[in-house]
């Protein structure tokens, strides 16, 4: 497997992870203050946009993986059930190539990039992650994506006998996301197979889990068996569960509410004296790379 560093065309957002506060991240966190912060008590706030990593027992035990349990803790408690090898991903729909892909057979034609990014839960806490994955187009354009195909569906595992949570029927089973086929090929999106260089742990999505850092955290679906090319917008299980609460596009939009709370602060998940809210970011920060994908869309009928 190749590897992909910091020189290439994302370099804005690749940042290997050993330079956690480089000067250009710390300008980026400032540049992306904008009247949000003005307008809060300045003193509770940290800075907007700040890309220093959590630590790994933070992103490996405040966890969201219903299919294990809803407390935060049910993750990373019960998913070492789960068995990931071996471990295969359906490709389906309108491809070229479609069939089961083996997980090490993937691996193997990919090409490995490290990406810290912030991860923006739509209950408002907020963490930032050093992934390790791939960009999801070079594993689409693998299957071979067909003229006509539009959307891309995702599917979780469903193995009621590893997966404690499927007995509560809070979703519908098994776990299922979509995005539009630009922002599933947009150079941000990954799907993810490690943190920290370490292999993902199963309470993460392992053994590969989609990373799409400029939506609500449900949208980047875990531990994920099938990807299908369609023309048609799929369903989604936040969406299924509450329409109105939850949209198809999950946008971090810190101008429109959840009709139960809002979304203009995050708190920032991290011990001691760090742990504060902070501005939300439009796009969670990334609005540069992909406003233009909503050019003249309306963000709030279209949430
Ligand atoms: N299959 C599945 N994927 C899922 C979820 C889930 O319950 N099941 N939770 C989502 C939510 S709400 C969030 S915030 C992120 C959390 O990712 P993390 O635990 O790696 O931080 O995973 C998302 N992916
Ligand atoms: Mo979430």
């Amino acid at each position: 497997m190749a590897h992909r560093w910091i020189n290439d065309l994302t370099a804005e957002d690749a940042t290997p992870f050993s330079a956690y506060m480089n000067r250009r991240q710390i300008m980026a966190g400032l540049a992306g203050l904008g009247l949000g912060a003005i307008a809060a008590p300045a003193a509770a706030l940290a800075p907007a946009g700040d890309l220093t990593p959590n630590s790994w027992e933070e992103i490996t035990t405040y966890n969201n993986f219903y299919e294990f349990g809803t407390d935060k803790g049910d993750p990373a408690r019960y998913a070492d059930q789960l068995t990931t090898s071996p471990w295969s991903v359906t490709i389906d729909g309108m491809v070229d190539r479609p069939g089961a892909y083996d997980f090490a057979t993937i691996m193997d034609r990919m090409t490995m990039e490290e990406r810290i990014y912030r991860l923006r839960c739509v209950e408002a806490w907020s963490m930032v992650v050093p992934w390790n994955g791939f960009e999801l187009a070079d594993l689409l354009n693998l299957a071979g994506v067909q003229d006509g195909a539009r959307f891309v569906a995702f599917e979780t595992l469903n193995r009621p006998e590893e997966m404690p949570g499927l007995r509560s029927p809070i979703l519908q089973w098994p776990y299922v996301e979509g995005l539009r086929l630009d922002e599933a090929m947009h150079p941000l999106t990954i799907m993810a197979t490690g943190i920290y260089g370490k292999t993902i742990p199963n309470q993460n999505g392992a053994p590969m889990r989609l990373v799409v850092p400029w939506k609500y955290g449900y949208k980047s679906i875990k531990s994920v068996v099938r990807i299908t090319l369609t023309d048609t917008q799929p369903p989604t299980s936040w969406n299924r569960y509450s329409s109105r609460e939850y949209g198809f596009y999950s946008n971090v939009n810190p101008n429109v509410d959840h009709p139960r709370w809002s979304q203009a602060q995050e708190r920032r998940i991290g011990g001691g004296l760090f742990s504060r809210k902070q501005p939300t970011l439009m796009f969670n920060g990334y609005e540069e790379e992909v406003a233009a994908l909503y050019d003249g869309m309306d963000l709030a009928e279209y949430h």
